[in-house]
């Protein structure tokens, strides 16, 4: 059983040591525990001191290519490396190395594919009050979508089983947080949620500047990932929405053409005609996008397979190497 913990790390020279102190490199049911930065074009020493630290991998972005990306690089490195089991943890030291151990026994006992260590926000002290209700908010978002109850979905400390990892695929490139558990819910992988504990705040997000950032942000990844799985139902329910309008003034046309009064109401069947016109239109681009669900369905199977194979071949080969060796 090999656990990697990756590290996603941007600028995080401050931080990087004692995170990576705290994590265990023993741990009960783990045969060996290894750590694997992803230095997302780091400006400053990042990737020196991780070295010196004796991290095991370090993978290099030449650019900055944003947090979901890395993580996604992160997740197939692991999987390249033979992890059994990938925890995501910060490089900002904002989660607990030392709950480590708990965090992937739901996955060690075979009971959850996934875990999210829930940070209680409720009791943390430096998140402010609109940080607290916005984190509530957006878990509850988040059920109502993918149907999986996390009370903390925008935590970054998580356990991942290595079939989970198979066939997760990250498309944004913002935030992987409420994407993967929406993913995971429509996948009906079993995703469990732990408290942890955390350590004191050590500087700003570096992921959002502002909440009206994190708001717009998040919102868009959830519904761009919900649409990416549901499509009828979100064009269903937005043509619907524009038909009843529609309707609206169509009648209320009717009403007075009913009674004699039809002239100088014209305008009503306009709008009405319109908006109902737009609302097909929405059944139609429903159809189009459900179509192209199922293209992604095969896609995202033939994907899986591919990893698998390839996966299976850098395993034979490995076993190869060891062999030639000898
Ligand atoms: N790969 C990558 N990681 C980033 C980037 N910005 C922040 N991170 C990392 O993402 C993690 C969370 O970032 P942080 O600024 O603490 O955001 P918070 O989750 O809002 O506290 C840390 O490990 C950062 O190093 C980025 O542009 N690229
Ligand atoms: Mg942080």
């Amino acid at each position: 059983m090999k656990l990697i913990v990756q590290i996603p790390c941007f600028n995080e020279e401050n931080t990087l040591p004692q995170t990576v102190k705290d994590i265990p490199r023993q741990i009960p049911g783990v045969d060996k525990v290894e750590i694997l930065i992803i230095d997302d074009g780091s400006t400053d020493r990042t990737v020196e001191i991780a070295r010196n630290l004796g991290v095991d991998h370090i993978i290099c972005n030449k650019r900055n290519q944003g947090l979901a990306r890395s993580f996604r690089v992160g997740l197939d490195a692991c999987l390249h490396l033979g992890a059994d089991i990938i925890v995501n943890t910060d490089g900002d030291n904002q989660y607990a190395g030392w709950d480590i151990p708990k965090l992937i026994q739901p996955i060690l006992a075979k009971e959850a594919d996934m875990v999210v260590g829930d940070r209680q926000t409720g009791n943390v002290a430096h998140f402010s009050l609109i940080k607290k209700i916005l984190q509530k908010w957006g878990s509850s978002a988040v059920r109502n979508l993918s149907g999986i109850n996390i009370p903390d979905a925008v935590s970054g400390f998580r356990a991942i089983s290595r079939e989970a990892a198979l066939q997760i695929n990250i498309v944004s490139s913002f935030s992987y947080t409420t994407e993967m558990l929406i993913q995971a819910g429509k996948k009906n992988l079993n995703v469990v949620s732990i408290p942890v504990e955390t350590n004191d705040k050590t500087r700003e997000s570096r992921l959002f500047t502002s909440i009206p950032q994190f708001i717009e942000r998040q919102l868009s990844t959830m519904l761009r990932i919900y649409t990416m799985y549901q499509p009828l139902r979100v064009f269903f329910f937005t043509g619907t929405f524009l038909l009843v309008i529609g309707i609206i003034p169509i009648l209320r046309f009717l009403y007075f053409y009913m009674i004699g009064e039809g002239d100088g109401h014209i305008q009503s069947v306009i709008i009405g005609g319109v908006l109902s016109m737009m609302g097909f239109l929405t059944y139609l681009v429903g159809l189009v996008a459900d179509i192209i669900n199922f293209n992604r369905q095969l896609i995202e199977m033939t994907l899986e397979r591919v990893r698998r194979l390839e996966l299976s071949d850098a395993h034979n080969s490995n076993n190869t190497k060891m062999t030639d060796g000898i």
